[in-house]
This record gives C-alpha cells, sequence and structure tokens, in this order.
C-alpha cells in the first residue's frame, strides 16, 4: 500500500475525531500559539501549491496535488484544539473566543471544504479541483474577515 493511501484511508476518522473542540493540553499559552500557527502555516504552504496549478502557474502534476490536497485536509483539522482559553494572541482576533459557535462553524466550513477539495484532487479532475480550490480559498477568507487581525 502506497504511503499516500494509508494516509487517505486514516484521514476520515481523524477528520470526525478533529470536529470536536476538545482543547490540547499546553505548557504555555505560546506554545499553542507557535501550535497553530504552524499547522496553518504548514496548510497554507500546501494550499499555495495547489494554486499554482490552479491559475496555470506551475503544471498539473495529479500525484503532487493530491499529495498537497491531502495534507490541506489533515492539516485543517488541528489549529482549532489551539485556541483553547488564555491562548489570546499572535492574529488571532478575540471574537474567536467572545463569538466561539461563529468561529467554530467557520473553522468547520474550511475543514469541510478541504475534505471537499481531497475528494477533487484524488480524482485528478482539473475542474473539479478548481472548484473546490475556489470554495476551500473563500472559507479560508471567511474566517480571516472576521477573525484574524489584519
Ligand atoms: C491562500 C492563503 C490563504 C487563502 C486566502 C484565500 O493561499 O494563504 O490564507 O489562500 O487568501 O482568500
Amino acid at each position: 500500500m502506497k504511503l499516500q493511501k494509508i494516509v487517505l484511508a486514516t484521514t476520515a476518522t481523524v477528520l470526525t475525531i478533529g470536529a470536536g473542540f476538545a482543547f490540547a493540553q499546553f505548557q504555555k499559552p505560546e506554545d499553542a500559539i507557535k501550535y497553530r500557527q504552524s499547522a496553518f502555516t504548514v496548510m497554507g504552504n500546501s494550499f499555495s501549491k495547489i494554486g499554482a496549478v490552479v491559475r496555470g502557474e506551475a503544471p498539473f502534476n495529479k500525484d503532487e496535488v493530491a499529495k498537497n490536497a491531502a495534507i490541506v485536509a489533515m492539516m485543517s483539522t488541528l489549529p482549532w484544539q489551539a485556541f483553547g482559553p488564555g491562548t489570546e494572541g499572535g492574529k488571532a482576533e478575540s471574537d474567536i473566543w467572545s463569538n466561539s459557535a461563529k468561529f467554530k462553524a467557520a473553522s468547520e466550513r474550511m475543514q469541510l471544504a478541504a475534505v471537499d477539495l481531497n475528494k477533487a484532487a484524488q480524482s485528478g479532475d482539473l475542474d473539479s479541483i478548481k472548484k473546490a480550490f475556489g470554495a476551500t480559498g473563500a472559507s479560508c477568507k471567511n474566517c480571516h474577515d472576521d477573525f484574524r487581525k489584519k
């Protein structure tokens, strides 16, 4: 079994677990901030690589896009556990804590968009990838508009 297949086979389970808002233990608030920023950085890196393909700036290599979409889907589940009480900081707006239901909904919209992008990428159909990429980017922006400091 190829490594990528093994990862994909486990992604659905992880997404289900990740959907809950259980807060991981961090020693210090800075550790939580570093954790969530790192997850966003890795996710954004793979998302940008897909973006280059979608915009025609990089050749369409199905395996590469599939790998990057799997990374996006996986990483999309991770940051949320690091927004626990008392972890204000970084570019996080205080609304994350004062309007947590809206933040949770925005995070779930993005995670579901990332699942769709991953499905499209595994199918290898570029038109579907383009559509799903657009929807995922919109879900990033949606959350940034409300919850990330400019
Ligand atoms: C990216 C990236 C984001 C989103 C967002 C989409 O490539 O790093 O945060 O797309 O800009 O609007």
